[in-house]
């Protein structure tokens, strides 16, 4: 067993204990394991943290764009270097997997590598002016103090695409980190310490609901940027909006993989298993909703059943563990309820479904993958996110009842599509409203150089990641240039 970090906040460059409530970040594979323990941060800390980056603020937004980025690169090395190390972190702390957990911190350092060289990238626009001796420019600008709230789900890949571009495009920032994960925060944090962030320009206050409303009710906070429940993200917009501050807000996903006719089975099986499964369901673009047509429901739903029934359940740091548990107790409680309530409105379960009964599966917070085949489109667990390993599955007849489907839903985040097909590959362009479509390829994931970001309900503000980030992180200034020629 390994002892249990302090848990630290950071404000102008200096680490020290909180003194708000105990915090305590336990493992949820063994709920008995504390992983991480100390004090959530005070109220006063919240106005600490935000007078430090408002004094920082002047300073960054003129360091040159190389220089910033230059720290982002440092700290790359730093968390790529430590890959193995807080992948294992992240696993006993998170309970995705420990090669999920790698990955995730090897994700992050690429994240900070792209932000890292923004300096080379073009900064602006030049427009002609319809006035002679007269050129247009359109500059970019920072928008000053930035508070940063993240989700558990992703510990150190969702805090890093959201730290670098507002480090890199010159704001300062306050982050709160989820609660259930701020080991991970902390090892973040002390990488771009490390890599020389100046103090004040990064702080970090570890704490619960009370740390987050602090912070986005906060006077010297001048954007905000969120991803989490769509119920939250929207009572920040609507707080952000009443105050003339923008939000950016990544929310829920009620995800379909879409499976036709002419589709590969076997691909569609195993990115549909990796969509619906790892990370145990816990990822915003996970898949919930599976979509199979009537002329290959049977033999597609068989075998993804014969799939998961291969999958092993257990210790995320098992070598040999394909999922592990959910994040905390309420979880499991909510995706439970959840299961329970799709079979008491008619939803039949084709795998998994019940809860574990004992040993380690019972003691830690697991679910069991559970796929729920319904009689149609109106049970609560078709249209609710759960956030949880669990997949419904509806028949649809034809490619065009099964697009209609795929979008009859409040959430845009995205779709899998599985065919063969051109015209139908173009067709799911064209009749699915999501942020990112996959054709052939599961739900989730991310690339740092792409914009990411949903939909209808499942997102609000400008998109993430890429080039994208710097529509939420700047704001222009057009500039009318004459020079003091006399004009001829
Ligand atoms: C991914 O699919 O790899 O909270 C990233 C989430 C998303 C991130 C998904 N914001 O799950």
């Amino acid at each position: 067993m390994t002892t249990p970090v302090l848990l630290q906040h950071y404000i102008d460059g200096k680490w020290f204990d909180g003194e708000g409530e105990t915090v305590t970040s336990i493992s949820p594979a063994e709920p008995d394991v504390t992983v991480a323990h100390g004090r959530a941060a005070a109220d006063d800390d919240v106005d600490a943290a935000v007078a430090a980056a408002r004094a920082a603020a002047g300073h960054w937004a003129k360091t040159p764009a190389h220089e910033r980025g230059a720290v982002l690169t440092r700290a790359a090395s730093v968390v790529e270097s430590s890959a193995e190390q807080w992948g294992v972190e992240l696993a006993r702390e998170e309970g995705k997997t420990r090669g999920e957990g790698v990955a995730e911190v090897l994700r992050a350092a690429q994240i900070l590598r792209f932000y890292g060289g923004e300096g080379d990238r073009e900064a602006g626009q030049v427009f002609a002016s319809p006035r002679r001796g007269e050129q247009i420019l359109v500059t970019r600008k920072p928008v000053g103090v930035v508070g940063v709230i993240t989700p558990f789900n992703f510990p150190i890949a969702i805090p890093a695409w959201k730290i670098a571009p507002a480090l890199t495009y010159g704001n300062t920032v306050v982050w709160k980190p989820a609660g259930t994960v701020p080991l991970l925060a902390m090892r973040l944090m002390q990488a771009l310490a490390d890599a020389g962030l100046p103090p004040g320009v990064l702080n970090l206050v570890i704490g619960g609901r009370t740390v987050g409303a602090g912070i986005a009710d906060h006077p010297g906070i001048d954007a905000l940027t969120f991803t989490g429940s769509t119920a939250v993200g929207r009572s920040l917009a609507a707080a952000g909006a009443a105050r003339g501050v923008p939000v950016q807000a990544e929310m829920g996903g009620k995800n379909a993989a879409v499976v036709l006719g002419d589709a590969d089975l076997a691909l569609a099986a195993e990115q549909v298993l990796l969509g619906a499964f790892r990370s145990s369901g816990q990822k915003c673009t996970a898949t919930s909703r599976l979509i199979v047509t009537d002329d290959i429901a049977d033999e597609f739903v068989g075998e993804l059943v014969a799939r998961i029934g291969k999958w092993t359940v257990g210790n995320p740091l098992d070598e040999h563990v394909h999922m592990g548990p959910v994040v905390d107790g309420a979880a499991r409680m909510s995706i439970r309820t959840g299961i329970d309530e799709a079979v008491r409105q008619g939803a039949r379960v084709l795998c998994g479904g019940r809860p574990y009964e004992d040993g380690d599966l019972a003691a830690g917070f697991y679910v069991s993958p559970t796929v729920l085949e319904l009689p149609g489109a109106g049970l609560d667990v078709w249209r609710e996110e759960l956030f949880g390993p669990v997949l419904a599955v509806c028949r649809a007849a034809d490619t065009e009842a099964a697009f209609a489907l795929a979008d009859d839903s409040d959430y845009g985040l995205s779709a899998a599509v599985f065919t063969q097909d051109l015209t139908r590959a173009l067709g799911a362009l064209e009749d699915l409203d999501v942020g990112i479509l996959h054709i052939n390829s599961e739900s989730a994931g991310a690339d740092p150089h792409v914009p990411f970001g949903g939909a209808k309900k499942s997102g609000y503000g400008p998109k993430e990641q890429g080039r994208a980030a710097r529509e939420f992180f700047t704001h222009t200034t057009t500039v009318y240039l004459r020079g003091g020629r006399p004009i001829a």
